[in-house]
């Protein structure tokens, strides 16, 4: 099924100077860039991104981190986009990363993982409309 998905280049990865990179990683992948913009995410943004881990303990240093830097927002499209961008960012934790993927290659720890990818049609969705509202619906 031909999906819409949100990527985020985490603020050391672009620091770094690997957007390229991570942009190729989803191209070679047969997906395509429908926006991009580079921003520095408010505390109040970040919140709303990961509105579901905020009980867990580390969601306060997730949010610092996130709001750290800039950060390299991407609205991907293609075919099973959702699970197609998740395969190549890898597990959440580096250390569990098949090698190849974004993760073992780019992330450090299982908080400066690198980047982002959203997990559901409905994460999509939601986070989509966060960033790029214009292309929220379809
Ligand atoms: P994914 O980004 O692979 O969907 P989630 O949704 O479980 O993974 O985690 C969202 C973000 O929260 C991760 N990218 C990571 O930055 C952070 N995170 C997840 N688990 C931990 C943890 N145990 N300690 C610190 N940060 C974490």
């Amino acid at each position: 099924m031909r999906e819409r998905t949100l990527a985020i280049v985490k603020p050391d990865c672009l620091a770094e100077g690997h957007a390229g990179e991570v942009i190729q990683a989803y191209e070679a992948a047969g997906l395509r860039l429908a926006a991009a913009r580079v921003e520095r995410m408010s505390a109040e943004r970040a919140g709303e991104l990961y509105a579901e881990h905020v009980q867990k303990p580390f969601f306060g240093e997730l949010v610092e981190y996130m709001t750290s830097n800039p950060v390299l927002v991407i609205a991907l499209e293609g075919e099973d986009a959702i699970a197609a961008v998740r395969a190549v960012n890898g597990a959440t934790d580096p250390a569990e990363a098949e090698p190849g993927t974004l993760r073992y290659r780019l992330g450090d720890s299982v908080r400066r993982n690198a980047v982002h990818g959203s997990a559901t049609t409905e994460d999509a969705r939601r986070e989509l409309a966060l960033f790029f509202p214009e292309l929220a619906r379809g």
